[in-house]
């Protein structure tokens, strides 16, 4: 984040302390932060005892002998679905709405949580039937509808892993995420609804495991697959590959309907998630059951302020992303609650699409993305102003920082000038909040996630691992080992250690860079290594390095994250041509033909804005890329120092020829 974008984030100072009626029905109360701070892991051991049902209670807390890799609740058994689904139904909520599900045509489907538990048991058995169990992993490539919850949580009652990979990602990037976990089973569908129209999946499956990969040695590497099993919702034309491929509809039809939920250890492993890294390879990062399923009940019930028997909470997330896991999926189920669930874009077919569907459903509790608010705002608030948002209660914000202006205009627009904001920290890795704001108690600050999670232990380190004084800068980092934390990096133990701890010893290196103000309140000022935000995703500039140099064309590139106003940041690629080819298309072309490459190779999220054809790219002596400088010029600034450079000329050509 540029100086510039630090300065307009202090310019509001206006402060928001919770309202006294708010205050005095919250969830949350200050004694969550005194036990923790009494008795840290007495304070997790107790959340986990009040949140969840144990089927064999656990005697050790913390086991962090084996650090990095931590162990929570080691000797405790517990069955994840079980704690989602089954013991609302035997408390008497089977009635309950656990899922409103809209789909994005209109069509809808209402899910009590006796239908959930009782689709999840028939589901649980259907895998069984395919060979599915214990420590097996499942590939599921679905949109956001109700097989995909019903999927999860079929796997994770039968001690198998997940492995969701967003239904965005393309065929190369699927498979790889198959490879690496060696998945047993596909889950996917049909089609699902995108921008008016059936967005085909099975093809992209189709595609995936057609494709040949080879090891080292040239030896072609099949793919470790033996079923498809295919949703059907698109109901577009699909190929089919008799003996791999099944419809859900039919295993599920003849699938036995009883299902006993077994209890697994709790550090048994619950799923993969693949998220981008400094390296252009997607790290697969592991989390287990019941540490994840603690600390993700707890903060959705305390920071969401959630009161299960009359709230609503929609989490705009896909699936596909940890937002999806823990907040669309775990969090509200674990805690009984009333979700919504959506599948399709936010302006399809009309631009105050979600806005419709808070009134519809009367959503209390709301979680989007800076970059959504932002969108909002550009169409403006009439569109907004058009539906009854007052079932609105609390806002919460997740994936980028949050502008001041989007902060001020999300509390006016969408929570009626009233309703708190919870701007919540954390990651794929952290898989829960770590900071926020607990609703009722703290004063909010526009811009700033401000303070560590009741029982989260969070500081703002220098290089040498010091902590920084009130209204310093520097390196944010979890200095003690928390429930929900990664257990590792699938099949790359080195990885995990390097990435994470080879910085502060046993104190986790977040990655972002962080200030603390003078009321000791944490202020979030983005990555530090090369995985840029766009839309709240992350993408590794390596990653799409890599994908721009696998074309013909190509001979080097270098892409930066550049800062948009709607996005946060944009992805932004040099490219040098190959010289036989310099000639063959035009600039224009080339950058058209690179455009529609990286949205193959990787997805259409990764689609770079603008690809930049340039002659040479700024070098050091000793052949770095100096990318600070690529993201000056594609910020419109004037460029840096380039006293370093190789060649001092590259940049003023590079910038010359984007003015001309
Ligand atoms: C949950 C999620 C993680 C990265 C993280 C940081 C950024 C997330 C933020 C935030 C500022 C917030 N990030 N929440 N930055 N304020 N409230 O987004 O996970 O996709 O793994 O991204 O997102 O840079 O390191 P993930």
């Amino acid at each position: 984040m540029s100086a510039d974008s630090i300065d307009n984030l202090l310019r509001e100072d206006r402060r928001f302390p919770p309202s006294e009626s708010f205050a005095a029905a919250a969830v949350a109360t200050s004694a969550l932060y005194e036990s923790a701070a009494t008795d840290r892991l007495g304070f997790w051991a107790e959340q986990s005892r009040n949140l969840l049902t144990w089927q064999k209670d656990f005697t050790q807390v913390l086991d962090w002998s084996g650090a990095p890799v931590a162990k929570w609740f080691a000797d405790g058994e517990l069955n994840v679905a079980y704690n989602c689904l089954d013991r609302h139904v035997e408390a008497g909520l089977g009635d309950r709405v656990a899922i409103h599900w809209e789909g994005e045509p209109g069509d809808t489907r209402t899910i009590t949580y006796a239908q959930l538990t009782a689709d999840v048991k028939r589901a649980a058995n259907m895998l069984e039937a395919l060979g599915v169990g214990d420590g097996d992993t499942v590939a599921i490539y679905l949109p956001n509808v109700p097989e995909a919850v019903i999927a999860m949580l079929a796997v994770a009652r039968i001690g198998a892993i997940h492995s969701v990979v967003f239904g965005g990602f393309s065929a190369e990037s699927l498979r790889s995420r198959i490879d690496d976990a060696s998945a047993k089973l596909v889950i996917t569908a049909d089609g699902g609804w995108r921008k008016g129209k059936v967005s085909p999946l099975k093809p992209i499956v189709d595609g995936a495991l057609a494709l040949q990969k080879f090891d080292e040695h040239g030896n072609e590497t099949p793919h470790t697959v033996e079923h498809v099993l295919v949703v059907r919702r698109g109901e577009n034309d699909v190929d089919w590959t008799d003996g791999r491929d099944l419809w859900w509809h039919e295993q599920f039809a003849t699938a036995a309907s009883e299902h006993e939920a077994r209890a697994f250890e709790a550090e048994h492993p619950l799923f993969i998630l693949y998220t981008s890294g400094t390296t252009g390879k997607p790290k697969g990062i592991l989390h287990t059951s019941g540490g994840y399923l603690t600390q993700v009940a707890f903060t959705h019930r305390n920071i969401f302020d959630l009161h299960p028997e009359s709230d609503v909470f929609w989490c705009t997330a896909d699936v596909g992303w940890i937002t999806g896991h823990s907040y669309v999926v775990y969090g509200p189920l674990a805690n009984g609650t009333t979700s919504v669930l959506y599948e399709g874009t936010p302006d399809t077919p009309h631009p105050g699409r979600w806005f419709e569907i808070i009134e519809k459903y009367g959503v209390s509790l709301f979680y989007t993305a800076p970059t959504a608010i932002r969108s909002f705002m550009k169409v403006g608030r009439q569109v907004a102003d058009d539906f009854d948002l007052s079932s609105i209660r609390v806002l919460g914000s997740v994936g980028e920082p949050i502008n001041p202006e989007a902060w001020i205009w999300y509390r006016d627009v969408v929570g009626g000038g009233s309703a708190p904001i919870v701007d919540t920290w954390w990651q794929t890795e952290t898989g829960a909040i770590m900071i926020s704001a607990l609703p009722g108690i703290t004063t909010t600050k526009p811009g700033s996630a401000q303070v560590p999670v009741p029982g989260i232990s969070v500081e703002v380190l220098d290089e040498q691992g010091v902590t920084v004084l009130p209204g310093g800068g520097g390196l944010l980092s979890i200095t003690e080992p928390w429930p929900s934390m990664l257990r590792g990096i699938w099949g790359d133990p080195e990885r995990f250690r390097e990435t994470y701890w080879s910085k502060f010893g046993t104190k986790y290196f977040a990655g972002d860079g962080a200030r603390r103000d003078g009321d000791g309140d944490i202020w979030l000022l983005g990555r530090v290594d090369d995985v840029m935000n766009v839309s709240g995703h992350r993408l590794s500039t390596a990653e799409i390095e890599s994908a721009l140099v696998s074309h013909p064309i190509v001979a080097e590139s270098a892409v930066v994250g550049a800062a948009d106003e709607t996005t946060g940041q944009a992805v932004v690629a040099f490219v040098v041509l190959r010289a036989e080819h310099a000639g063959g298309q035009s600039a224009d072309e080339a950058s058209v033909t690179l455009r529609t490459h990286v949205a193959q190779s990787i997805g259409a999220i990764a689609r770079p804005r603008q690809v930049i054809i340039v002659e040479e790219l700024p070098k050091t002596r000793s052949g770095k890329i100096m990318r600070r400088l690529l993201q000056d010029v594609a910020e419109g600034r004037a460029v840096g120092d380039t006293t370093t450079l190789a060649d001092t000329s590259v940049m003023s050509i590079i910038s010359a020829q984007l003015s001309g």
